[in-house]
């Protein structure tokens, strides 16, 4: 006989075998939040409620959700080729998506490599950084070089270069020979900043005390979230990437920018990497590349680095490194299309015209109870609170839930609100969205 379900004992609806990621299960349990449905800047949800997307989904849907003309792409793609590995084979919009990704990209940048999140994209790029030291007979460069505070995802490379304690502490010991830069968040000398902090350039010289501590010469890279999202939302000091990329030069230490959120053109330009003037080796990336419809990451890497694993004979494998479904069809087409529609609406640069605005909008908060600081940069925002006395988080998360339940979605993260509006938002939404915010952080204890 042929039991369909042969385990009858959940129902169709029961939350409790979904572990839910970064998520304090229990206590979501007992009080769901669900959507059910999306469109351009709004969220529907199971009581039919409009909610307006104020993080982009987790910052990855730029353009807004559900576009036709993604959602059509990806029909078409399903409907014409399901699956096709890029091992030792390949099919046309792997290749045709890498095209037309370089062509975005920061000049220098001319090979992709395709994975299927931004914590693979970490550890893929980590891996490039070691293969590159090695094939050019540096294999005593091994050391990995992250920042307190940074966010690089969850794969043990990621988690290990990362610096938030929180999400280090269960994982220990991680990676061996790894080390970490200073955070450059400074309260004191930079709260109410608007855009990039005057202070604080010389943090990058954090990176010269680990040089001599450890040697360069056992220094791969450096890897650092140009703006730190997940941690806050914490803008670099005027300079201070700048000067991180000199110190990486000097001592040819490679320097990977994460711009798994800041690429696709959350801050005004296509990759964080021009915005601020800076050319790093690596650039990682995910989210915004397919507009958040399906999982998809891409590393950018520079044609020395490439080149330099091209050397061996032409039958031999150059990285033994690649995931089942790197550049994935559905993926591939989605990306494309994504790149039509941020192409044919500006959305690249939209943020740029629209951060006087939404700056203005954002620092029109201060004042508001226990905001200790608000961060601002392009198309994102950070409210930090002073902390409840022996609850830290327990503000934003106070602040987040009132504003959902007030129609916002925010997110929080430690006593910080951050807001990353898809690039479609207009500027009366800006108003809205920031009229919201006011209501709940006056109401909020
Ligand atoms: N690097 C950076 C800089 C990120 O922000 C990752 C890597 C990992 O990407 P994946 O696709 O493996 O999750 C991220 C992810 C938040 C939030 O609310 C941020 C992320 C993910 C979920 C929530 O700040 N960043």
């Amino acid at each position: 006989m042929n039991v369909p379900f042969p385990d009858n004992k959940r129902k169709a609806n029961d939350l409790d075998a979904f572990w839910m990621p970064f998520t304090a299960n229990r206590q979501f349990k007992k009080a769901p939040r669900l959507f059910v449905a999306a469109d351009r800047m709004h969220y529907v949800t199971d009581d039919g409620r409009r909610v307006m997307d104020g993080t982009s989904g987790l910052w990855c849907v730029n353009a807004g959700h559900r576009r036709p003309q993604i959602v059509a792409a990806m029909r078409r793609q399903l409907d014409e080729l399901d699956f096709a590995g890029t091992f030792q084979m390949g099919h046309a919009k792997a290749f045709e998506c890498a095209s037309r990704l370089v062509n975005i990209a920061p000049p220098g940048f001319d090979h992709v490599f395709f994975t299927n999140s931004g914590s693979e994209s970490v550890d893929t790029a980590l891996k490039i950084a070691l293969a590159y030291h090695r094939a050019n007979g540096n294999a005593g460069k091994v050391r990995l070089i992250g920042r307190e505070r940074g966010y690089h995802g969850v794969n043990l490379g990621g988690t290990s270069v990362g610096g938030i304690g929180a999400n280090r502490k269960m994982f220990a010991p991680l990676l061996a020979g790894v080390d970490h830069l200073r955070h450059t968040h400074d309260l004191f000398r930079n709260a109410f900043s608007r855009g990039e902090p005057e202070h604080g350039a010389e943090l990058a010289d954090d990176l010269e005390r680990l040089a001599i501590l450890h040697d360069p010469s056992t220094i791969a890279a450096v890897i650092v979230e140009p703006v730190a999202c997940s941690t806050g939302v914490l803008v670099p000091p005027k300079g201070y990437l700048k000067r991180l990329a000199a110190i990486c030069a000097k001592h040819g230490i490679l320097l990977i920018f994460d711009e798994v959120i800041t690429a696709f053109g959350r801050l005004g330009a296509p990759f964080g990497a021009e915005y601020f003037g800076v050319s790093p080796d690596i650039i990682t990336t995910a989210k915004g590349i397919t507009n958040g419809a399906v999982p998809m990451g891409a590393v950018f890497v520079k044609r020395p680095i490439h080149d330099a694993l091209m050397t061996g004979p032409e039958d031999a494998i150059e990285l033994a490194h690649g995931y089942t479904y790197s550049g994935h069809p559905l993926a591939c087409a989605a990306c494309i299309a994504t790149l039509d529609v941020y192409r044919e609406e500006g959305l690249l640069t939209r943020a740029a015209e629209l951060a006087p605005y939404w700056e203005e909008a954002v620092h029109s908060l201060k004042g508001l109870p226990h905001v200790i600081d608000i961060r601002n940069i392009g198309l994102i925002g950070a409210i930090e609170f002073e902390p409840a006395p022996g609850a830290p988080g327990k503000r934003a998360h106070a602040r987040f839930v009132e504003a959902l339940n007030s129609g916002l979605l925010v997110r929080a993260t430690g006593d910080t609100i951050a807001l990353a509006p898809p690039l479609i938002i207009e500027k009366r939404e800006i108003d809205e969205l920031i009229g919201v915010m006011r209501k709940v952080l006056q109401s909020a204890d």
